[in-house]
């Protein structure tokens, strides 16, 4: 089977499975379902799949609902540019009955791009038989799989994108020859079984590693040496790949473009949900300049609506710009009507030390709420993979 036709089929396997009781095992990423997260979970399945480790049919699975799949164009513009078959075709949260799997015993879970379900999956958590990540790890030490009793494979890494390491994994096994011929002979990293690395799927993840380490700008801070002996590979194995700054630049500006949305999609395009016992926070990252939320219309309004609509005790907006030369200008908007969690997350944000956020409020009269606080953020590395933790590490303050 080729790569198309690994994607084209995936929507029908999800649903034979729960028909005729079929094993499988479903790769997902977090529930931003950011590029990373899409291609990340799309590559190892297909990745798992030639390798036939997991014995079920591995399937990857895009973590929103099918509605959200318009706010996170992309998705799309990537699959349409390197020809593939439209990611329509890609399972949804809503095409996969998980829980229902589950129940027939027939579920394995693959999460990439974050390490620990939400809340209101947590009853999947035993089906988890493998974590490949680059956020903070969140798991336990040590889980099984409660039906197989296998324990849990964790990969968590702080490199620039997810897709760093799924790429490393399906470069170890490409055909040994490659390998040589690309390292003159230093193959300590020994090929255990052949692996096909077409075009589409090391184009996938070449533009994927570029968006997320921003083009490997030293300001944005994200790459990592892997993350580059990586993009460094794809390139050697396939020279015509996308030129970096080309495909970053496209992905980049179709990403941010907010043109027509209204605040409510501006929030649900990107956003990620902390919650500590009854706590709820959700930190959306809003592809625009902070001044430019703070002036629009009924923004209050729209903030409360929001957070009644989705149960949130907070909203944490996080606003990013790119200049031109890759810098990040961030802002952070932080929205709550709760007084007591308002000042609680002020002082962790405020009085963090890795990083050190460099936060300075905004006291614009035009611009005040007495239900938001409003900073500009100096440090422009820090983005919310950073923050999550010092979210999470305060709520679990209060909730304590
Ligand atoms: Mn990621």
């Amino acid at each position: 089977m080729d790569f198309a036709t690994f994607i084209v089929e995936s929507r029908n396997v999800t649903q034979a499975a729960v028909l005729e009781e079929h094993g499988v095992s479903v790769v997902m990423g977090n529930e931003a379902c950011d590029l990373d997260s899409a291609v990340a979970a799309l590559t190892y399945a297909w990745f798992l799949f030639q390798s036939s480790r997991h014995g079920s049919r591995p399937v990857p699975m895009l973590n929103i609902l099918r509605a959200e799949l318009p706010l996170r164009p992309e998705i799309g513009y990537l699959f349409r540019r390197l020809a593939l078959p439209s990611i329509d075709y890609l399972p949804c949260k809503d095409d996969v009955q998980l829980k229902t799997l589950a129940k027939k015993g027939s579920l394995q879970l693959v999460l990439v791009d974050h390490n620990v379900l939400p809340l209101s999956d947590a009853e999947l958590e035993q089906f988890v038989l493998e974590v490949i990540d680059h956020h903070r790890l969140e798991r336990p030490q040590v889980s099984r799989h409660s039906l197989s009793s296998r324990e849990t494979v964790v990969c968590v890494e702080p490199v620039g994108s997810c897709c760093t390491l799924v790429a490393e994994r399906i470069l170890e096994l490409v055909p040994q020859d490659t390998w040589r011929s690309l390292f003159h002979g230093n193959n300590h990293m020994k090929p255990q079984t052949k692996m096909q690395l077409s075009f589409d799927v090391a184009a996938l993840l070449h533009a994927t590693i570029l968006l997320d380490c921003v083009n490997l700008s030293p300001e944005a801070g994200k790459t990592t040496p892997r993350d580059r002996a990586v993009l460094e590979t794809l390139e050697g194995l396939f020279p015509h790949l996308p030129s970096r700054l080309e495909i970053f630049e496209e992905l980049l500006s179709i990403k941010s473009n907010i043109d027509g949305l209204n605040m409510e999609q501006l929030l649900r395009k990107d956003a990620k949900t902390v919650e500590v016992e009854a706590i709820r926070v959700e930190l959306c990252t809003v592809y625009c300049t902070l001044e430019t939320v703070l002036q629009r219309h009924g923004l209050e309004a729209d903030l409360a609506l929001h957070s009644e609509t989705g149960s949130y005790n907070a909203l944490i907006l996080l606003t990013i710009v790119f200049s031109s030369k890759g810098t990040p200008r961030r802002g952070i908007l932080l929205y709550t009507k709760d007084a007591a969690l308002r000042m609680k997350l002020c002082l962790a944000l405020e009085n963090c030390h890795s990083p050190d956020l460099q936060l300075q409020v905004i006291c614009d009269v035009n611009y005040t709420s007495e239900y938001w606080v409003a900073y500009c953020q100096r440090t422009s590395s820090a983005s919310r993979k950073q923050l999550l933790p010092i979210v999470m590490d305060a709520l679990a303050d209060e909730a304590s």
